[in-house]
C-alpha cells in the first residue's frame, strides 16, 4: 500500500516556514511540496463544542466537555455534526478504509474507546480498561488499534488491541499488549503507515521527547533531545517523517523531523513550521498543537489558539507540509479541535480497492 502513498522528493522549492527554519535539511526541503493524489474524499474528522455554552467561559473546553465530533471537507466546507449526546467525544481517528471512526468517551468516569460509522450510527464500545483508554490509532490494515492507557495516579502505558469492528465483546487490559512496561509515562502513540513502527512520547528521560519503536515494542529509540517538551507525534504518510508539537520556543509549536534519526542529538532535519511569537500577548503566547498529516502527504493539520491567545481558544487550522498557507478551517462559536484526517469510504470503489488505499489517521494533545 505504501507505494500509493505520498513519494516524497519530486519537484520543491522550498520556502522556510514563516520566519524560523531551525535545522532546514535538503531532504526535507525536497519533501515537503511532493504531494499524491489519493482516491475518495479527504476529510477531517474533529471536536466542537459549538453546540453548547458554558458560562462564564466564553466558550466550552473542547478536551473536557459536551464536545460533538464532526466531519468536514479539507477547505472546511460542509462542517457536519455526526455525534448528538451530553459526553465528550475525542480523540477521533479514522479507519484506513474509511469505514469506521475510532475514539474515546467517558463510561463511568473513565475514558473507553469507542467504534461508530462515519455518519455516526453504529456507536460500540470497544474497550473496558481498568484504567480506561484514550487516543486510537489504527494499524494500516486496520486489524489493530494501539492506544494509551488513563490514569491519573500512575503512568500511563501503551497497548495495542486487536480492532475487532465486528464486535466481539469489550476488550480490558488483558486482552491486550502493553508495548511500555516501564515506571515512565508513555502516550500519544502513533502508528508509522508502512506498518513497521509507532511513534510515542516518553519522559523516561527525565522530560517528554519523541521515540519510536518496533511495532511489537522493541527497540525504542530516542529522536528528540530538548530540556522543552516534546509531544504527539504523527507521521508523514511515506513514514519518512515526524510532526510534532514542542514548547522549546517557550510556548507550543509545531516542528517535523526525520524519522530516520537514531541517535539522540541528531534531530536530523528538524524544522519548525510554525511561528507565533507574539510580542503583544498579556497572558501567555499562542499555542500550536496536535498536528495531523494528510494522507496525501501535501497538508498538516493542527490547532492553533493564535486569533486570540488571551482566551485560549483554539481552532482546526491546516497548513501545507512545508509551513507555507497557514490557514483556519473553523471559527466562533465554541472551540474545534483535535483533527484527524481520514479517506470517507467511496461508494465508487471497490472493497478491496477501498483496502488498497490504506490511509491512517490520529489524535493528539
Ligand atoms: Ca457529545
Ligand atoms: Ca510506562
Ligand atoms: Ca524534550
Amino acid at each position: 500500500m505504501t507505494q500509493l502513498l505520498t513519494r516524497w522528493g519530486a519537484k520543491s522549492a522550498f520556502r522556510a516556514p514563516f520566519t524560523i527554519a531551525v535545522a532546514l535539511s535538503i531532504s526535507w526541503a525536497a519533501a515537503a511540496a511532493a504531494a499524491q493524489a489519493v482516491p475518495g474524499h479527504l476529510k477531517i474528522v474533529f471536536s466542537s463544542t459549538r453546540d453548547y455554552s458554558c458560562p462564564p467561559d466564553p466558550v466550552c473546553d473542547v478536551a473536557s466537555n459536551n464536545a460533538e465530533l464532526y466531519i468536514m471537507n479539507r477547505n472546511g466546507s460542509d462542517q457536519t455534526r455526526i455525534t448528538d449526546d451530553n459526553v465528550l467525544e475525542f480523540g477521533a481517528a479514522w479507519s484506513p478504509d474509511g469505514t469506521k471512526i475510532a475514539y474515546y468517551s467517558p463510561v463511568s468516569g473513565q475514558p473507553q474507546i469507542f467504534l461508530m460509522n462515519p455518519d455516526g450510527t453504529g456507536q460500540m464500545q470497544l474497550t473496558n480498561f481498568h484504567n480506561g483508554a484514550q487516543f486510537p490509532h489504527w494499524s494500516p490494515d486496520g486489524t489493530q488499534i494501539v492506544l494509551q492507557t488513563h490514569t491519573p495516579v500512575t503512568a500511563r502505558e501503551i497497548y495495542v488491541i486487536p480492532a475487532n469492528v465486528d464486535g466481539t465483546g469489550l476488550l480490558t487490559e488483558t486482552n491486550g499488549t502493553n508495548l511500555t512496561n516501564n515506571p515512565a509515562d508513555d502516550a500519544r502513540p502513533a502508528w508509522s503507515r508502512d506498518g513497521s513502527r509507532i511513534a510515542f512520547m516518553s519522559n523516561r528521560d527525565g522530560n517528554y521527547e519523541i521515540y519510536v519503536m518496533n511495532a511489537d515494542g522493541s527497540d525504542p529509540l530516542r529522536l528528540t533531545c530538548d530540556s522543552a517538551d516534546d509531544r504527539a507525534p504523527e507521521w508523514s504518510p511515506d513514514s519518512s517523517h515526524i510532526v510534532f508539537q514542542s514548547d522549546r520556543p517557550g510556548h507550543r509549536e509545531i516542528y517535523v523531523l526525520d524519522a530516520a534519526n537514531t541517535t539522540c542529538g541528531g534531530e536530523i532535519g528538524l524544522t519548525r513550521l510554525t511561528n507565533t511569537d507574539c510580542s503583544t500577548c498579556t497572558t501567555g503566547e499562542p499555542r500550536n498543537q496536535n498536528p495531523f498529516w494528510s494522507p496525501d502527504g501535501s497538508q498538516i493539520a493542527f490547532e492553533s489558539d493564535r486569533v486570540n491567545p488571551e482566551l485560549q481558544i483554539l481552532q482546526v487550522w491546516v497548513m501545507n507540509a512545508d509551513g507555507t498557507n497557514q490557514k483556519a478551517l473553523t471559527s466562533l462559536p465554541g472551540e474545534n479541535g483535535q483533527p484527524g484526517w481520514g479517506l470517507e469510504a467511496d461508494d465508487s470503489l471497490s472493497p478491496s480497492a477501498q483496502n488498497t488505499h490504506a490511509v491512517l489517521t490520529g489524535g493528539a494533545l
